[in-house]
Formats: C-alpha cells, sequence, structure tokens
C-alpha cells in the first residue's frame, strides 16, 4: 500500500468543516477514504464529577487527546486498523464503545484545532482552512447545539462568548496562516470541494 494523502481540515465552530468533509468523502469511493474527527479525541473525562465536566475548556487544546490521535494517525499510514473512540457531547464524556477504521488511500483529519499542534500539522499534506464569518458560525452552533447536543440558547450564547470566540481568537484563528488553501463559507462553496476533489484525484494517480 502507498502511503496514504493526509488531508487536515480546519476553522472554527460551525465554520462548516464537518461538511466539506462529507462532501468530499462523499465523492470518493467508501474503500478509499477514513474520517477522522479531532472532536473523537477528546479526554475521557469519566474520573470528573458533571459539575466539573461542564466548567472544561473544550476549546482549548488541552481538552484533546492529541497523543493518541496522532498514534492512530501513525497506524493508519503503517497500514493498521484503529479503534477510533467515540464522543458523547451531552455527556461530555467518551464512550466505552469504539469505531473501527480500517487504513485508506486518503484520511481526512477534521477538527478546531488540527492545525494548532505542530505534530499534526506536519504530517498532513493538505491544509484548509474554511473560513466563514463569526455572525454565520454562531447562528450554525446555536441550531447544532440545541437540535442535536441537548443545549439551551443561553448555555450556547453564554459558552460562545466566554470560552469559544476567545479560545477561537487565541488558537483556531491563527493557524489559518499554516493553510495551503482556504475555503471561504463552508459546505456551500462547491467550486472549492470541486477542485479540492480533482487536486485529490490527481494526486491518487501519480
Ligand atoms: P465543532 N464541545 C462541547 O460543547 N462539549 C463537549 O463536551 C465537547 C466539546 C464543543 C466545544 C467546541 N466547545 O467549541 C466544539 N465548547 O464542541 C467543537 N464550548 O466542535 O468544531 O464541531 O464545532
Ligand atoms: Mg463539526
Amino acid at each position: 500500500m502507498k502511503k496514504p494523502i493526509l488531508i487536515g481540515i480546519t476553522g472554527g465552530t460551525g465554520s462548516g468543516k464537518s461538511t466539506i468533509a462529507k462532501e468530499i468523502c462523499d465523492r470518493f469511493d467508501e474503500d478509499c477514504i477514513a474520517m477522522i474527527e479531532q472532536d473523537s479525541y477528546y479526554k475521557c473525562q469519566s474520573n470528573l464529577s458533571m459539575e466539573e465536566r461542564c466548567k472544561t475548556n473544550y476549546d482549548h487544546p488541552d481538552a484533546f487527546d492529541n497523543d493518541l490521535l496522532i498514534s492512530h494517525l501513525e497506524a493508519l499510514i503503517n497500514g493498521k486498523i484503529i479503534n477510533k473512540p467515540i464522543y458523547d457531547f451531552e455527556a461530555h464524556d467518551r464512550k466505552d464503545e469504539t469505531i473501527k477504521v480500517e487504513p485508506r488511500d486518503i484520511i481526512i483529519v477534521e477538527g478546531i484545532l488540527v492545525l494548532e499542534d505542530a505534530r499534526i500539522r506536519n504530517m498532513l499534506d493538505i491544509k484548509i482552512y474554511v473560513d466563514t464569518d463569526a455572525d454565520v458560525r454562531i447562528v450554525r452552533r446555536l441550531l447544532r447545539d440545541i437540535e442535536e447536543r441537548g443545549r439551551t440558547v443561553k448555555s450556547v450564547i453564554n459558552q460562545y462568548l466566554n470560552v469559544v470566540r476567545p479560545m477561537h481568537l487565541q488558537f483556531t484563528e491563527p493557524t489559518k496562516r499554516y493553510a495551503d488553501i482556504i475555503i471561504p463559507e463552508g459546505g456551500e462553496n462547491k467550486v472549492a470541494i470541486d477542485v479540492l476533489t480533482a487536486n485529490i484525484k490527481q494526486i491518487l494517480q501519480q
């Protein structure tokens, strides 16, 4: 097996990273692409009470188990199967079950701090920053967290202003400088997705 192509997709919360990653996935055969969400690698918090878990800063680099993420990426590069963790956003903790991920020609790594860790950055062949206006991002985040993550309007807004926004400005936004490509407007940007897909296919053929 050839060394897989590693594609990193980052950007603020609600920027459309996961949508772009999914769109790219849909354009390839299932058995040639694997998806690794950094969100799946939030640290295990079963030793903390629910009250303590609510106080965790999930937008800080320390919230992620990047050591495990990196070891999984290395395993996939070396042709090994990994057991990807599953994160429960309502319990704020890792689940007991995992998902088996097999090595593939294309590996997408997607998350708010994928370009922040130099070790991950240096493993990536293509680095993408999805750049979407903050007002659009907060509106999307509000809808998603209420519909999918069991939150209230007030809790999402408080968390956004107190933690998500300052951490974004401190840790995520500065990583734009490391991107090879900056994509405006996430999943709706079909042209960007077409260009990227064509580029990946070309690399695969080399
Ligand atoms: P995306 N997050 C939670 O709200 N709860 C958790 O238990 C773990 C993470 C949020 C996190 C971050 N922040 O902004 C977001 N907060 O998930 C990252 N506060 O996910 O990139 O899909 O928006
Ligand atoms: Mg996402």
